[in-house]
């Protein structure tokens, strides 16, 4: 079906979470929706925000234009605008759009009647920011601990935080993090590629199937893991990536305190070795 005849047809009312037909329509390609309305309040007040605090600031260079998090000695309080209040605000603002574009998205999944799966994956990637900005901070006793907002500064932080552990490559669950993150590229890489090889061959030849496909990866590995089984494997390896990182800075603070090279200690202390 064509695409503009299939939007015709699916854009119907109904399927929303709240607000029942209020905000159920469409502006040009966007679908809007309560959570539409909420995303673009949070994404309109943040985005004003950042713009005041650069006017505060001492620059307009994009790159180093920053928001920082309150002092540490201001803990779990809030803190004045001009001292890290901004970025309490801009947070909060940020969850927020965050968090509608995702019941958005879940709107669209019901109207469509497709799985959730779109705004699940979201759902970790927000997990992830919520765990640097708000569960961190929240286990360590200051907002302090949250990264600063600023295309280099959040390069700073990054950095500075990991060599308070000594060598961050050493922390287990970065580790797993990370091996994630390079299997996904490795996963989505083979398929790209074996899909454009059977669906986009030279002029003249004809598109080849699922079938050569199979045949490809058991002539070379001895094992396929199938069409449908590849967007599984994706996702899963995907959303672990997320997953293993929001745990890899959880723990740096509020579960391990000392560097990361010195928790392999415990393979040096097994009994075995005595
Ligand atoms: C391609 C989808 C499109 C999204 C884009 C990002 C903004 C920010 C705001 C000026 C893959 C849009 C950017 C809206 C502008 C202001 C105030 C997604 C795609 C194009 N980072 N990070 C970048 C964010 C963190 C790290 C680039 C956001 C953590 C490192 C961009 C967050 C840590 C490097 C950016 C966030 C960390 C970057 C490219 C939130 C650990 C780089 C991002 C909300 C996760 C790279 C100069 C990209 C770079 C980079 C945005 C969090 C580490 C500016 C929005 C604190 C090491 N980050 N980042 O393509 O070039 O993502 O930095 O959590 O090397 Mg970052
Ligand atoms: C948090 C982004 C969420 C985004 C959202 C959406 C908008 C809208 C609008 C485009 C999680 C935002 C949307 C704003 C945009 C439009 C229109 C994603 C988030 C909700 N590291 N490290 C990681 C590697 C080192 C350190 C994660 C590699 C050093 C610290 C990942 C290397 C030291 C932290 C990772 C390496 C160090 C990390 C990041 C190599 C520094 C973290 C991915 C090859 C000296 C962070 C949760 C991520 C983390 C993290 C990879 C090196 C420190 C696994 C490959 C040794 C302190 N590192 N790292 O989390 O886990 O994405 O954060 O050397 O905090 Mg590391
Ligand atoms: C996949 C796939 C598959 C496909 C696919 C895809 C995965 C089966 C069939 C999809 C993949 C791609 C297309 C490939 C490229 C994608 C990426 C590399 C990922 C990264 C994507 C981007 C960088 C693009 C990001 C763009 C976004 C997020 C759109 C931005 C949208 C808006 C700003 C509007 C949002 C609408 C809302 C909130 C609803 C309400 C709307 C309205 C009221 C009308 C519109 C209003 C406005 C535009 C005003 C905007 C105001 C804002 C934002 C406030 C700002 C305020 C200020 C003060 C500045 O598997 O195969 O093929 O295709």
């Amino acid at each position: 079906m064509a695409m503009l005849s299939f939007e015709r047809k699916y854009r119907v009312r109904g399927g929303t979470l709240i607000g029942g037909d209020l905000f159920d329509f469409w502006v040009g390609p966007f679908y809007v929706g309560f959570f539409g309305v909420t995303t673009l309040f949070f994404t309109a007040l943040g985005t004003a925000l950042i713009i005041w605090g650069a006017a505060l600031g001492p620059t307009w260079n994009v790159w180093l234009i920053s928001i920082a998090p309150p002092d540490l000695s201001y803990g779990l309080a809030l803190a004045p605008l001009k001292e890290g209040g901004l970025w309490q605000i801009i947070t909060i603002c940020a969850i927020g759009a965050f968090v509608s574009w995702a019941l958005r998205e879940v709107e669209i999944c019901r109207k469509l009647g497709i799985g959730y799966h779109v705004p699940f994956a979201f759902s970790v990637a927000i997990f992830a920011y919520v765990a640097l900005v708000v569960i961190r901070p929240l286990l360590l006793g200051a907002w302090g601990h949250g990264f600063p907002y600023g295309i280099i500064s959040h390069l700073d932080w990054v950095s500075n935080v990991g060599y308070q552990y000594l060598h961050f490559h050493y922390n287990p669950a970065h580790m797993i993090a990370v091996t994630f993150f390079f299997t996904t590229t490795l996963a989505l890489s083979l398929h790209g590629a074996v899909i454009l090889s059977t669906l986009n061959p030279g002029p003249g030849e004809t598109v080849k199937t699922p079938e050569d496909e199979n045949t490809y990866f058991r002539d070379t590995i001895g094992y396929s893991i199938g069409p449908l089984g590849i967007h599984r494997l994706g996702l899963f390896l995907a959303l672990n990536a997320g997953f293993w990182s929001a745990v890899c800075i959880i723990i740096s603070g509020p579960f391990w305190t000392r560097g990361w090279p010195e928790w392999w200690g415990w393979w040096l202390n097994l009994p075995i070795w005595r």
